[in-house]
């Protein structure tokens, strides 16, 4: 059987594959089940689903026991967003080495000092050497077992407002490192940044967007514009908490649940989607 990677690569080559964020088990489920190509255990969703800021706040290994607990519970391919790497270089293998153990297809790592802060935080930003941030990548692919497992090289350079020059820099520098594919983030309203860098680009790997400032340029449009792989990071979190602030602002006020049931999913959409079947063999019904 083709494992997790094998497929990742394989939809690679076919087209531009689309990933969305999760953070647990369930909502990882409701993504396969959506059929998206993939989900990203993101860093931002599995830090605020802990109730702390996405800043390094987490250890590796719990984060890692979230990223256990998406690819377990779904089928697709799941790539982890591993912030800055953890520290050094070694600290980089150890936690390739950890993330493949536990099913992941691929890891990401971006070129921000450990500890890390997420994209959008506000404040100046100071990124680690492009030669730094490419020891990360090698020590990542020196570390993993498989051929076929994903070192995904992410480069801050137009978040940290270094420009066109230095995010094509990074790239080439990372590509040189190993890497098999290059996330540039960008936080403009426009996707003229990451387009400018599609543009320029004249290295071989597939190029990775996360479209959460840019949200009006569909996948399509970045498909056209050079980019092999799109990632929803955020949008499953942010709809959660928009639902349950809504229900709970209903249950205060009414002191009932009653209200609810029109917008909530019935218990055994739960047990569905979870795959709880009654252990029939038990003389109780389970
Ligand atoms: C994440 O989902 O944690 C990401 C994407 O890294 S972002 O939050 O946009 O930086
Ligand atoms: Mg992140």
């Amino acid at each position: 059987m083709r494992s997790k990677a094998q497929q990742l690569r394989g939809k690679l080559k076919r087209g531009t594959v689309v990933l969305v964020g999760a953070h647990d088990g369930i909502t990882a489920k409701l993504v396969a089940k959506a059929g998206f190509d993939g989900v990203w255990a993101s860093g931002f969703e599995i830090s605020s689903a802990h109730g702390v800021p996405d800043a390094s706040i987490l250890s590796m290994e719990e984060s890692l026991a979230s990223a256990k607990a998406i690819a377990s519970s779904v089928p697709i391919p799941m790539i982890a967003d591993c912030d800055s790497g953890y520290g050094t270089v070694e600290n980089a293998a150890k936690m390739t080495k950890a993330y493949e153990a536990i099913g992941a297809a691929g890891i990401c790592i971006e070129d921000n000092p450990f500890p890390k802060r997420n994209s959008f935080y506000p404040g100046k930003r100071k990124l680690v050497s492009p030669e730094e941030h490419a020891a990360r990548i090698a020590a990542a692919k020196g570390a993993q077992k498989s051929k076929h497992f994903m070192v995904i090289a992410r480069t801050e350079a137009f978040i940290a407002g270094l420009g066109l020059k230095e995010a094509l820099k990074r790239a080439y520098c990372y590509e040189e490192a190993g890497a098999d594919a290059i996330l540039v983030h960008s936080k403009a309203k426009t996707p003229d940044e990451i387009f400018s860098f599609a543009k320029g680009y004249g290295g071989s790997l597939p190029l990775v967007c996360v479209p959460t400032s840019y949200n009006r340029t569909n996948v399509k449009q970045l498909a056209d514009g050079g980019y092999r792989m799109v990632i929803y990071a955020n949008y499953v979190l942010r709809t959660a908490v928009a639902a349950i602030i809504k229900n709970l602002e209903i249950l205060k006020q009414e002191n009932s649940a009653y209200p609810l049931e029109g917008s909530i999913v019935p218990m055994g959409k739960i047990n569905e989607l979870v795959g709880y079947a009654p252990l029939k063999h038990l003389k109780s019904g389970g």
